[in-house]
């Protein structure tokens, strides 16, 4: 187990760049312990987390859900479906700021606790997106279904086609035209909303939505709709979800290993904090970007940590709902 003052100097000797990947990871990689018993009591007091500071008002829906007895499945879906519809949150949904195209284009999944998930991806004109994975899960014998695919299965099952461009993300593209001379560029704009929950029979289930990175190719799916990389639930274990670019968490399958840590008996925290070192390890250019990883376990223990300062996460637990900053791995560049 790495201890805090172990970390710190991991953390400053890495952002020097002194150490080479494989000592970094050699020196992070957290010991085993037991590993997890699925039958290990169970956090039933109800507990929702999610991402960055919109994520304060979808708890809230997602909150209501699990206070009436309803379950965990139900209160992601609506407690995102709040950031979806929300013109202000500018990386989910209506709102969301456009493909270097101009075209709003929007990922989501959802997994419930019987591991059971369903996903859209590069999907258009659907304030919802959350609720056709959901639909996916339970309706199609599918996990995921992308593009004009998903938006025909969505019309067919009764979603109304809707522009989600606002004037203001419409501006803000027009003015990228502009300055950036449509030429690729992985910018820091992006508060995706992943959720996890736990209900008070003391299930896990997760959602992540979001209209992926602004500018991005047209056509472009980010982690969020891939289950095990933006999002993961085993409701023997734990779940995880991310935020930040997709493309490295795609690449270490993040919130697949977060749990796979945790079944090993790692805590939330330290699974969360592995990841995202598992990324500056292997990823040279990790000081260019922003991951954010959220974690849980069946006893209600949660982890965040992200590469950069600046993560924030809503938590909701012992009736209480309330913005948290983030540990961070960047403390020195
Ligand atoms: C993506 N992970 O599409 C998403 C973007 C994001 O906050 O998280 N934005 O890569």
């Amino acid at each position: 187990m790495i201890n805090r003052r172990k970390f710190i100097i991991n953390t400053v000797a890495a952002g020097a760049g002194l150490i080479t990947s494989n000592k970094l990871l050699s020196q992070v990689e957290p010991e085993k312990k037991e590993p997890v018993i699925p039958s290990q009591p169970r956090y039933t007091k109800g507990l929702v987390i999610s991402t960055w500071k919109h994520g304060l008002a979808a708890n809230e829906a997602a909150r209501k859900k699990i206070e009436n007895g309803g379950s965990s499945l139900d209160a992601v879906e609506s407690g995102v479906m709040v950031s979806e519809a929300d013109p202000k949150v500018t990386s989910v949904g209506y709102g969301g700021l456009p493909d270097r195209d101009g075209r709003v284009t929007l990922d989501a999944s959802i997994m419930d606790e019987k591991g059971n998930c369903g996903s859209v991806a590069f999907i258009e004109h659907i304030m919802h997106p959350i609720s056709v994975a959901r639909l996916v899960m339970e309706k199609t014998p599918h996990c995921m279904i992308t593009g004009k695919g998903a938006l025909k299965f969505a019309l067919a099952n009764g979603f109304k086609k809707e522009n989600l461009l606002t004037d203001e993300s419409k501006k803000r593209w027009e003015d990228w035209m502009k300055e950036n001379n449509y030429k690729p560029d992985i910018n820091e704009i992006h508060d995706t909303i992943g959720m996890l929950a736990i209900d008070k029979a003391g299930n896990l289930s997760g959602a992540c939505t979001t209209s992926g990175l602004a500018w991005k190719y047209h056509g472009r799916v980010g982690d969020s709709p891939i289950i095990g990389a933006g999002l993961y639930v085993d409701n023997d274990v734990g779940a995880a979800c991310a935020t930040g670019k997709g493309e490295a968490v795609i690449k270490i399958c993040g919130s697949f290993l977060i749990v796979e840590l945790m079944r090993n008996g790692i805590s939330p925290q330290k699974a969360c904090e592995t990841a995202v070192l598992r990324i500056a390890a292997k990823q040279r250019d990790y000081s260019q970007f922003q991951v954010g990883f959220l974690a849980v376990n069946t006893s209600g223990e949660i982890g965040a940590f992200s590469l950069q300062k600046g993560f924030e996460y809503a938590l909701y637990s012992d009736g209480k709902n309330a913005m948290h900053e983030s540990d961070y791995f960047l403390k020195v560049k």
